[in-house]
C-alpha cells in the first residue's frame, strides 16, 4: 500500500539509509516493575539480539542509569504514582550529557491518561508504544532510538574532533594562536571574578632562524617538538600553552603573580639550556630562549594589551643578549 500512494504520488521509494549501516542491536534497560511484564518485553526485543538489562524500581533505575552503558531506556508509566515521570525527569536533567540524551521510550496503559503521556514528552521522553504490546511495533520503535542514538553519538564525537582540531597546533600539539586568543579574555574575566594575578609569559626561540638555515627544516621541526615536550612537563596541567607563531609560544598562567611567574619562566630558560636538543640528522645540538613575563593589572579585561607587555619584555631580553627572562 505505502509503495504503492510512493509511486502514485512519484517520489522515489525511502531508501533505507541508515539501516543497512547501523547496527541496530543495542544496550536496552527495561524499567518495568512487574517481573511477567518486563519477561514478555525482553521476549519481544531478543530477537533483535540487544543487550537488555530490567529492573523493578525506580531507584535501581537511576544507578543503572548512572553506569552510562546503555542506549535506550523503555519506562514503564505503571510504575508507582508518579515515579515513571519523575525518573524521567532526573535523566533529562542529568549532569552528564551523554546520559542526559539517553532515549527514552515510555510504555503507555490503553486507559492512562493522555495528560500524563503529554507530560512525558515535555519533558523530553522521545516515543511512547501503548499497550497491550504489538510485537513489530515495540521492535520497530527500539531500532528507531537506537539508530537515533548512535547517529547522535558520532556526530558527536565527530564535533569533538573538530573542536579539538580546530584548537591545537599540529605539529606540536599545544593550543593554537586562535584558541588563545579566544580563551585569554575569558581567563582574565575569571581571574578579575576572583581577584587573583593572571601571569603570561612570551617564549621565543633564540636564532631558530639560523638553527634551521643550518640543518634544516625538519631538524627545526623536531626542535619546535621536543621544546613543546619539555613545556608541557615543566608547567602545572591549568596552565595553557599555545603555539602563536613560527617559534613563538605563550604560557598563561592562572592564580600566578609577577614573583612565581618569574621562577617558573626560568625554570623553563634553564631546561632548555641545560640539555641539549636531540635531533635526527644533526645530533644534539644546543637551544635557548628568551622569555618575556608580564602579569595582570586589577581590573585589567584585554588579552591583546598583556601580551602585547609580554613580548616587549621579551624583546628586551633578546636586546639584553638572549638566553634570559625579562619582565
Ligand atoms: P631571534 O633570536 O631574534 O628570535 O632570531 P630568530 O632567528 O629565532 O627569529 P626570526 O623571527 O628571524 O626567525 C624565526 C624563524 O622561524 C624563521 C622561520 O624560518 C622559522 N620558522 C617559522 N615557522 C617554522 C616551522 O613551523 N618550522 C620550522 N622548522 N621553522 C619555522
Ligand atoms: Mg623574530
Ligand atoms: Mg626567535
Ligand atoms: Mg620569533
Amino acid at each position: 500500500v505505502r509503495e504503492e500512494t510512493s509511486s502514485r504520488l512519484g517520489l522515489a521509494a525511502p531508501a533505507p539509509v541508515m539501516s543497512q549501516e547501523v547496527a541496530t542491536e543495542g544496550r536496552i534497560l527495561v524499567v518495568e516493575e512487574s517481573t511477567i511484564d518486563a519477561e514478555n518485553i525482553v521476549n519481544i526485543l531478543k530477537v533483535d539480539r540487544h543487550s537488555i538489562a530490567t529492573i523493578h524500581s525506580t531507584e535501581g533505575a537511576l544507578q543503572a542509569v548512572n553506569s552510562n552503558v546503555f542506549d535506550l531506556a523503555i519506562i514503564s508509566l505503571t510504575l508507582m504514582e508518579g515515579d515513571a515521570l519523575r525518573l524521567c525527569s532526573q535523566i533529562r536533567s542529568h549532569v552528564n550529557e551523554s546520559v542526559r540524551s539517553l532515549p527514552i521510550l515510555l510504555l503507555a496503559e490503553d486507559e492512562e491518561d493522555i495528560g500524563k503521556i503529554a507530560k512525558a514528552l515535555d519533558l523530553g521522553v522521545n516515543d511512547y508504544v501503548m499497550r497491550p504490546l504489538e510485537r513489530q511495533e515495540l521492535q520497530a520503535r527500539v531500532r528507531t532510538q537506537i539508530r537515533r542514538r548512535r547517529y547522535q553519538t558520532r556526530l558527536r564525537a565527530n564535533f569533538e574532533e573538530s573542536i579539538a582540531l580546530a584548537s591545537t597546533d599540529a605539529l606540536t600539539g599545544v593550543y593554537n594562536r586562535r584558541y588563545l586568543d579566544v580563551h585569554l579574555d575569558q581567563m582574565m574575566r575569571n581571574a578579575n571574578d576572583a581577584r587573583k594575578p593572571l601571569s603570561v609569559a612570551f617564549c621565543d626561540i633564540d636564532h631558530f632562524k639560523r638553527l634551521n638555515d643550518t640543518y634544516g627544516h625538519a631538524a627545526g621541526d623536531e626542535v619546535l617538538v621536543e621544546f613543546a615536550n619539555r613545556m608541557r612537563r615543566s608547567l602545572r596541567h591549568f596552565d595553557m600553552i599555545a603555539r602563536i607563531g613560527g617559534e613563538e609560544f605563550v604560557v598563561v598562567m592562572p592564580d600566578t603573580g609577577i614573583d612565581v611567574a618569574l621562577k617558573v619562566a626560568e625554570r623553563l630558560r634553564t631546561r632548555m639550556e641545560d640539555d641539549p636538543f636531540t635531533v635526527t640528522a644533526a645530533g644534539e645540538l644546543p637551544v635557548t630562549i628568551s622569555i618575556g613575563v608580564a602579569v595582570s593589572d586589577p581590573g585589567e579585561v584585554s588579552g591583546s594589551d598583556l601580551l602585547r607587555r609580554a613580548d616587549e619584555a621579551m624583546y628586551r631580553a633578546k636586546q639584553g643578549g638572549r638566553n634570559r627572562v625579562e619582565a
